[in-house]
Parts: C-alpha cells; sequence; structure tokens
C-alpha cells in the first residue's frame, strides 16, 4: 500500500500568471486576476495551484531571472495581494506552490552585483567565477539560450557561468553561505503559508567536479551531462529538506531533467528525505523532438508507471509554459481537437502521479501560429530563430514553421475566456499576442456547452477525487502489442479500472483482454456518445476514443 498524501490526491493547475487575467488593463495578467478567477478553478474541481514565477525580475526571461525574491514584481501586484491570494486559495480548500529559480539569479540581483565588484567581494563565491583557458572560455559548454555558458566580465577580467544566459548567472551552490541565504529565503515564503515550491532547473544545482569540457569538437556543445547531477547533488536536496521543507506540510516538485525511473526514485522515495516529486519528461521530450508515435509514448508510460509504484512518486504534464500545448503536440488540433483534447485528459487523470493541467488544456487551448517572429516574445525563441538561420542557414519560412512548432510561447499566449477583443483577457493589447482562435475556442463557449472539454475535466477530476484506485491503483498494461491503443488497468483492493485509449485519427478494431469482463453498464466516462443502437460496439474504436470502466474483481 502506498502512503496516503494530500499532495499526491491532489489535482494540480498550473497558472502562467501574466498570460491567465489581466484585472487591470495594462495588458499583462496579475494576482488580483487570479483572484477573480478562483471560482472557475474551483468549479474545474483542481484543488492544488501551481504559479510560475512572479518575482520582482527585469523580465529577460519572463520572470526566471530574479532579481528580488522577497518581493513580486510591480505588473503582478504586491505581497499583499499575494497573501489575500494564499487567504482565498485556503479558504477554498485549495493549496497553492510557488516557483523557485535557485539555479541561477538575474545578473541585476544584488548579490550578482556586489559578486561582480571584486574578486574579494563577500559575495563574489555566491556565482561561479573561472579563468579563461588559452584565451578562451573555461570550457566549451554552450548555454540554453545563448552561445556560451561562459560570459566574459571586465570589470575582473574573468568569466561567469551561466547555463540559461548571460542574464543569469548560476549560483554557487558549493558555498554553504549561499545555501543558507537560499534556505532562510524559502522558510520566509512557507511561513507565509505557501504549500510548497516547484523547484525551476534544479538539477543544475551541481555541476561536474571542475567543469570539465563535453567531448566533441566544436567550440561550444550543449550537452547536459556535465551540467547537472554532480556530486553534491543529492546532498543539496537532502540539507534542503532537512533545515526546510521538513518543517513543514508542504511538498516539493522538482524539474529535473533527464531522469530516468531509478534516478526519480532517487529524488522521490519518501526514506530519501529529497524532494516529494519530479515531473516526468520523457514523454513530451520524446514528442517534442521525435513528434507523435502512440507506440514510444505507451513504452514510456508503461515503464515509469511500472517502475515507480510504490517506489516514487511523479508529477505528470502533458503540457507546461515551456512546452508546446498538448492538442497540437500529442493530439489533433483540427478536425480531431475536441476527442483529442478529451482523450489526452483521460490518460493525464488514470495515472498513477500527481497531474498537472496547464492553464487553457481545459479548454482545448491551441498551439498558435504568428505570422513573424516579431510577434513572438520569448527569449529561446528568438535565440532558436536565429540559430536556425544564421547557424544553420535555413530559410525564415522553414525556420518561423519550427518555430510555429516548437516556440514556448504557444503555451504562453493569454488564457481565452471569451469571443470579446483580446480574448477577454484585458481590456488592452496584451504582452503577447491572442491566438485567433479564441473566438472559438473559450471558456464561456466551453461552460455553455455540456459536453465540452471542460466538463469532461470535470468529471474526470470529480471521479479521481472521489475513488483512491484513480490515485493509488496499480497499474497493469493491457494491449501491449496494439501500436495505436494506449491500454491499461489501475488496480486496488477490488476496485478496477479499465481504460482504453485510441491515439490516432483511425477507427481501430481491438479484442477484449481476456481477463476483462466488460459490461457496457460499467462505463464510467468516455469522451463519445455511448449509443449502442447505433454501432458503438464494445471493440472497435472511433478516433481518440477514450473509454473508462468501473470494475469489480471478484473473488
Ligand atoms: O526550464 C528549464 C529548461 O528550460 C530546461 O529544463 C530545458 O527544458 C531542458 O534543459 C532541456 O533543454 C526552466 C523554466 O521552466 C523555464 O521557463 C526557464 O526559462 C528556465 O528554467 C530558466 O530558468
Ligand atoms: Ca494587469
Amino acid at each position: 500500500m502506498i502512503a496516503p498524501k494530500w499532495w499526491k490526491e491532489s489535482v494540480a493547475y498550473q497558472i502562467y500568471p501574466r498570460s491567465f487575467y489581466d484585472s487591470n488593463g495594462d495588458g499583462i495578467g496579475d494576482l488580483p486576476g487570479i483572484l477573480q478567477k478562483l471560482d472557475y478553478l474551483k468549479e474545474l474541481g483542481v484543488n492544488l495551484l501551481w504559479l510560475n514565477s512572479i518575482y520582482v525580475s527585469p523580465d529577460v526571461d519572463n520572470g526566471y531571472d530574479i532579481s528580488d525574491y522577497q518581493s513580486i514584481h510591480p505588473k503582478f501586484g504586491t505581497l499583499t495581494d499575494v497573501e489575500r491570494l494564499i487567504e482565498e486559495v485556503h479558504r477554498r480548500d485549495m493549496r497553492i506552490i510557488f516557483d523557485l529559480v535557485i539555479n541561477h539569479t538575474s545578473n541585476q540581483h544584488p548579490w550578482f552585483v556586489e559578486s561582480r565588484k571584486s574578486r574579494d567581494n563577500p559575495f563574489r563565491d555566491f556565482y561561479i567565477w573561472r579563468d579563461g583557458k588559452d584565451g578562451r572560455e573555461p570550457n566549451n559548454w554552450k548555454a540554453h539560450f545563448a552561445k556560451s555558458a561562459w560570459t566574459w566580465d571586465e570589470q575582473t577580467n574573468q568569466y561567469y557561468l551561466n547555463t540559461f544566459s548571460p542574464f543569469q548567472p548560476d549560483l554557487n551552490w558549493k558555498n554553504p553561505t549561499l545555501r543558507a541565504a537560499v534556505h532562510k529565503m524559502m522558510e520566509w515564503w512557507l511561513a507565509k503559508g505557501i504549500d510548497g515550491f516547484r523547484l525551476d532547473a534544479i538539477s543544475f544545482i551541481s555541476k561536474a567536479a571542475n567543469y570539465p569540457d563535453h567531448p566533441g569538437v566544436e567550440p561550444y556543445i550543449f550537452k547536459l551531462d556535465n551540467m547537472m547531477h554532480g556530486p553534491e547533488y543529492h546532498f543539496y536536496l537532502q540539507e534542503m529538506n532537512q533545515k526546510v521543507l521538513s518543517k513543514f506540510d508542504v511538498v516539493a516538485v522538482g524539474e529535473c531533467i533527464n531522469l530516468t525511473v531509478e534516478s526519480a526514485i532517487e529524488v522521490s522515495a519518501p526514506e530519501r528525505k529529497e524532494l516529494n516529486m519530479p515531473f516526468l519528461f520523457e514523454h513530451t521530450d520524446d514528442t517534442y523532438r521525435h513528434g507523435k508515435n502512440p507506440q514510444r509514448l505507451k513504452e514510456i508510460i508503461s515503464r515509469w508507471q511500472l517502475g515507480l509504484h510504490g517506489k516514487g512518486w511523479i508529477g505528470l504534464a502533458f503540457n507546461n509554459h515551456d512546452l508546446p500545448r498538448v492538442v497540437s503536440m500529442f493530439g489533433d488540433d483540427g478536425q480531431y481537437r475536441e476527442v483529442s483534447a478529451k482523450m489526452f485528459g483521460t490518460l493525464l487523470l488514470t495515472l498513477e502521479g500527481t497531474p498537472f493541467i496547464y492553464q487553457g488544456e481545459e479548454i482545448g487551448m491551441t498551439n498558435v501560429a504568428f505570422p513573424s517572429i516579431s510577434d513572438y516574445r520569448d527569449l529561446a525563441t528568438h535565440n532558436l530563430y536565429h540559430e536556425l538561420i544564421h547557424e544553420k542557414g535555413e530559410s525564415p519560412a522553414k525556420a518561423l514553421a519550427e518555430i510555429h512548432a516548437k516556440s514556448r510561447d504557444n503555451a504562453r499566449t493569454p488564457m481565452q475566456w471569451d469571443s470579446s477583443p483580446q480574448a477577454g483577457f484585458s481590456s488592452t493589447k496584451p504582452w503577447l499576442g491572442a491566438n485567433p482562435n479564441y473566438a472559438l475556442i473559450n471558456v464561456a463557449q466551453e461552460l455553455e456547452n455540456p459536453d465540452s472539454i471542460f466538463y469532461y475535466y470535470q468529471k474526470l477530476i470529480d471521479f479521481r477525487k472521489a475513488n483512491p484506485v484513480w490515485v493509488y491503483g496499480q497499474y497493469s498494461a493491457c494491449l501491449e502489442t496494439d501500436p495505436d491503443i494506449i491500454s491499461y488497468t489501475r488496480t486496488l483492493g477490488q476496485d478496477q479500472l479499465f481504460i482504453i485509449l485510441n491515439c490516432t485519427r483511425k477507427t481501430l478494431a481491438f479484442s477484449m483482454p481476456e481477463n476483462i469482463l466488460v459490461a457496457e453498464k460499467a462505463l464510467l466516462i468516455s469522451n463519445y456518445p455511448v449509443d449502442l443502437a447505433n454501432g458503438m460496439s464494445l471493440l472497435s474504436l472511433r478516433p481518440y476514443e477514450a473509454r473508462v470502466y468501473g470494475l469489480t474483481i471478484l473473488e
């Protein structure tokens, strides 16, 4: 039996505040806007909110370059707004976790301003400074959003390490004074009543000893191996747990990179006292890089469900603020948008692991295709466009097509509330254009349609909150050899779910697994009308058809 925990039983919802709801007409989502939409989230049924970074920041990377961890960027509101939001969330029996970006700060953080002043400044060792080697950077590491992971600083004639961009210098976690300062800040937030953190890019806080070159010949190489999971990684997580997290009833969700089942167990096994769960990314990494492939998806899902059960825990998501929209990347955002959105919602909410719904996923929001690169705001998007054209020699048209498929701005267009101008998100031009399809895809429309994606998610969430087998049931794969169908059971005591999902736009016949005796009356939820008279035969699935049956195992 898996130890019951509130964060295992929660259904989470990720809010990207700057795109959620603009309450004061400046084109940017804000905290009072979230407050005004709490009842919408309560109606959906989610009970754990994750807010992306809202701290003071020069906003080079949309708040992932923090210059004050304990103040709120004025565009989002004030600390009083935060305290009010925490209170209102708790009053609705919901919980709220904040982002924690502690692998790096902004280059305008006072710590870095001091650190770069002189080599003997008290804050020098809050960051990672190195001499060049043979007149070049200390090694050949490439950054996520820039050519090199090292930036030359003229004030003291040394390089500093920046895993992401020159505006985001990496903190030096080897320095116990730095770690203590981070712990103190974390405790300050937890004392305000938030229910935990999502730890941004946490894998990178420990690098390979002495920052070795990546093997290879190009001047800069983007391989993550040496940049993360270094020798002190688990010590830092155990120390953080022991000094901060263990003092509160909170959840710590790690944005951990390149995980295996084994390394996920290492960070989430309760007896290791590190994090509560990492996010699963293997499925989104695979589809992002190699395109849709139900067979690979089902292999990944199965391996993780079977490998983690009873050993560790995982956060599940099919999209977030860094990824394309699930219905575009995994499903079909054209003819089968609604049924494929519901199908992937069924997959998300019937697996073991805490499900994270990303804002707009519950109404089937899609990727956007802006006509020009100048319509995009994301630092990574502009960096990718530049690299595609100037390093890979691609045409602007081909580069823009790649941007359409992969840009992080696909997930950051304003939440589509209704069909009024700017999708009802703001009374003025938003910081990032609204997806033109907001006239057809919006919350108002969904709330009027009893068969909407919203109400389908609401039903799945209700089932999950009411039935422990949805949370704790042992996963067992079915129809494993079928390349187009993902099917499995979840079993807890005598309760059993049988889930079957057509991951394609084809109509598929299948044979019922021999140990599954299903009567139509056992059907709990489906994304197609159940119409036995007109041919919804038990043994064939329509495009993206999803079914969940509730069974009782007779002794
Ligand atoms: O994302 C981390 C991130 O971009 C990497 O995990 C990347 O996805 C992986 O290394 C594969 O390339 C977090 C935030 O979610 C993102 O919005 C920030 O831009 C980034 O960290 C820097 O803080
Ligand atoms: Ca605003």
